[in-house]
């Protein structure tokens, strides 16, 4: 039955792989392209798997053995079957990697639930997705299945995802209605072999919603009796349903607060329904309200007088950091705070405030600052990682780490080929948070394009320099937020709107006096507070902040003098103008390695990365137009001269819809000279 399953699953690489065309790729037929497990090696013939006659208890349900016979044959040793998956998928790896196997390998994934989060729609809209539509075809299902599905599983068995939640926290209650379940169940049953679980996020009004009930308030006897059918029901179609994600009382969300209750007490509820099935309950701490004079305080306020209400399957899921994906913010202060309570980083893979899918950002750098930022909450070594792994605290129940997908429809996926690197590396990174940046980058450059070094090595240095680019041309040395408006696409540091935590100008604070966010604890909002020591006064003593939080923790004046000499205004000129450098060196890269390279995919990788470039411009162009007027000083003559007037770019409007990224050619022009 085993060797059957892995067959299979060695047949089916196979038939994908014979669809591949040598790095050609053919847009009209999505089966077999640009997916990093497209080819499989011959040699894969020779391994052999063998189910462990004891259970080996280091391996667990999913960890893996590969060692060498006497026949130079590679064998995987494993308890389970996933356990065999993951290594016939960590083997292919290394071959396709041309790693010779020199010694035994031992793998065992650190966090325990690797899910990635789908803010996708009943309508097939994705809400922040810039990959098309919805991949989950909601009016064709259950009638009709699409290879796709099959696909996406085992592209993420391949890195490890066990789990995926198929629809957007802001939920349709629909999404638990007898009709949707049935269709639920149909990528439930193409999923498990691949061992990877559904679960689903709630509306948290259901109640009312879906069956008429007065109210949805969690401690009243009809709503609890409600979710108990409505999970028995769940499980009595999808009996190893992963279980909820919930966003409640956020952004207009129904919660538990609606009925004067809290958060514990919503999660409960629903922790309990689930629990005598194995579910668990994701619950969300991004809260936070309009009135607030620093919202990135209000996670902790929140949810520290609630630290052990909560029921052991309950799971607080938080953002990297304390505001919303931006491309720098110090870590979320929770992690280091909550004890009583299991914890876990959400991520977020597709490209929010990263440019979209138009811009090439590599994302895994961002991720590991944050999993190893040291929360000192039990002292050193207390690291984000630890945390969430459970390290920290020996009560801790789960392990577990979420990532907000870039999956869509569109023929690549992702939306930029090299985004695939961002899905790529979360799953890596979920089953081994300590792979470093290059090793995870230079794993998926191989099986994507080539192995040859000429290649690897110059892409993958551009890669991984890529986030860092993107904070110096979007936001530098701690600036937030600076949007225009709420497609979150382009620099609109003035833009105004209908809430003032929604405005740039609530995050940047730009005046004659300076620039920048006082959250320190003599002058301002003392968010530095929620930081354990040494951090809390590291970032609350300007000489100590580091420069690249500085606006984050610090209104400072314009010609604040910085440790390189410079004036603040003059040191903010700077880094931009070094992230438009980066994002202009990236196409000479790009055009270096043209030859090893489809055309294909070449030529959407450069197109895209000459608008980043001018993208880089606009950015520094809007941003410091719209802060010389208040520091009244110059751009220095050697940074690149501003190609707009502050008027020209206010008028500028990006004509798209939410969730949609906007078309290269309608974006300001700009010359790259
Ligand atoms: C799913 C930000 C985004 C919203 C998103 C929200 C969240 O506010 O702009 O689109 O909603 O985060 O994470 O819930």
């Amino acid at each position: 039955m085993i060797r059957k399953l892995m067959m299979g699953l060695a047949v089916a690489l196979m038939a994908i792989g014979s669809q591949s065309c040598g790095g050609q790729t053919r847009p009209e037929n999505r089966s077999g392209h640009d997916l990093w497990l497209g080819v499989i090696s011959a040699n894969v013939n020779a391994v052999n798997k063998e189910l462990l006659s004891e259970y080996d208890d280091v391996l667990g349900d999913e960890g893996f053995r590969i060692k060498r016979n006497v026949k130079g044959e590679s064998v995987i040793y494993a308890n389970t079957e996933a356990g065999l998956m993951y290594g016939t998928y960590h083997l292919k790896r290394l071959m396709d990697c041309n790693v010779k196997i020199t010694k035994e390998i031992l793998e065992v994934p650190a966090y325990k639930y690797r899910i990635l989060n789908h803010w996708d729609n009943p309508n097939l809209t994705v809400e922040r997705g810039y990959a098309g539509k919805s991949l989950w075809k909601w009016e064709e299902l259950p009638a009709k299945i699409r290879p796709e599905y099959e696909e996406y599983a085992r592209a993420n068995a391949s890195i490890g995802i066990n789990g995926t939640v198929l629809n957007n926290v802001n939920a349709d209650a629909r999404m638990l209605s007898r009709e949707y379940l049935e269709k639920v169940k149909v990528l439930a049953d193409i999923f498990r072999p691949y061992n990877i679980k559904v679960y689903l996020s709630l509306n948290f009004a259901a109640p009312k919603h879906l069956a008429g009930l007065k109210t949805s308030d969690p401690l009243d006897k009809d709503v609890i009796k409600w979710w108990n059918e409505k999970v028995a029901e769940i499980y009595s179609i999808i009996p190893d349903f992963g279980g909820f994600l919930v966003k409640a009382n956020s952004e207009g969300q129904s919660g538990p607060q609606d009925y004067g209750r809290t958060h514990a007490d919503g999660a409960n509820m629903i922790a309990d329904a689930v629990k005598p099935y194995g579910g668990i309950v994701m619950w969300r701490a991004f809260v936070y309200a309009a009135e607030s004079p620093d919202r990135a305080k209000q996670a902790v306020e929140e949810f520290m007088p609630l630290d052990g209400q909560f029921r052991d399957n309950v799971i607080i899921q938080i953002k990297n950091g304390p505001v919303d994906f931006q491309p720098r913010e110090p870590f979320s202060p929770l992690f280091g705070q909550l004890e009583h309570t299991n914890v876990m980083a959400e991520m977020q893979i597709t490209q929010e405030y990263l440019g979209h899918s138009n811009h090439m950002v590599y994302l895994h750098p961002m991720w590991k600052e944050c999993l190893d930022a040291d929360t000192y909450q039990k002292g050193k070594g207390s690291t984000v990682c630890a945390e969430t792994l459970g390290n920290v605290h020996g009560n801790r129940t789960y392990s577990a780490i979420a990532g907000v997908s870039n999956i869509g429809d569109s023929v690549n996926w992702c939306g930029h080929q090299m985004a695939q690197a961002n899905w790529y590396a979360f799953g890596r990174m979920a089953w081994n948070p300590d792979l470093s940046s290059k090793e995870i980058v230079e794993e998926w450059l191989k099986q994507t394009f080539t192995t040859d070094k000429k290649f690897v090595e110059p892409v993958a240095q551009m890669m991984l320099i890529s986030r860092e680019a993107c904070v110096k041309y979007e936001m530098p040395m701690g600036l937030h937020h600076t949007f225009k408006g709420p497609d979150h696409y382009g620099p609109g540091p003035w833009d105004r709107s209908s809430r003032p935590d929604w405005e740039p100008a609530y995050y940047h604070k730009a005046a004659a006096d300076g620039v920048g966010f006082d959250r320190t604890s003599k002058t301002g909002s003392n968010a530095v507070s929620q930081y354990n020591e040494p951090l809390r006064s590291i970032y609350d003593n300007v000489q100590t902040c580091p420069e690249n939080l500085i606006l984050w923790f610090h209104h400072l004046p314009w010609d604040y003098k910085m440790r390189s000499g410079r004036t603040l205004w003059d040191e903010l000129c700077y880094t931009f103008q070094s992230g438009i450098d980066d994002a202009r060196s990236f196409i000479k890269t790009w055009e270096s390695v043209e030859k090893y390279v489809d055309p294909y995919r070449y030529g959407q990788v450069h197109e895209k990365l000459v608008r980043q470039a001018k993208d880089a411009i606009w950015w520094r162009d809007a941003t410091m137009l719209y802060f010389q007027q208040y520091s009244k000083m110059e751009i220095p003559s050697d940074c690149t001269a501003p190609q707009h007037t502050i008027d020209e770019l206010r008028r500028f409007r990006l004509g798209i819809t939410n969730y949609e990224t906007p078309a290269l050619n309608r974006l300001p022009e700009y010359t790259l000279e």
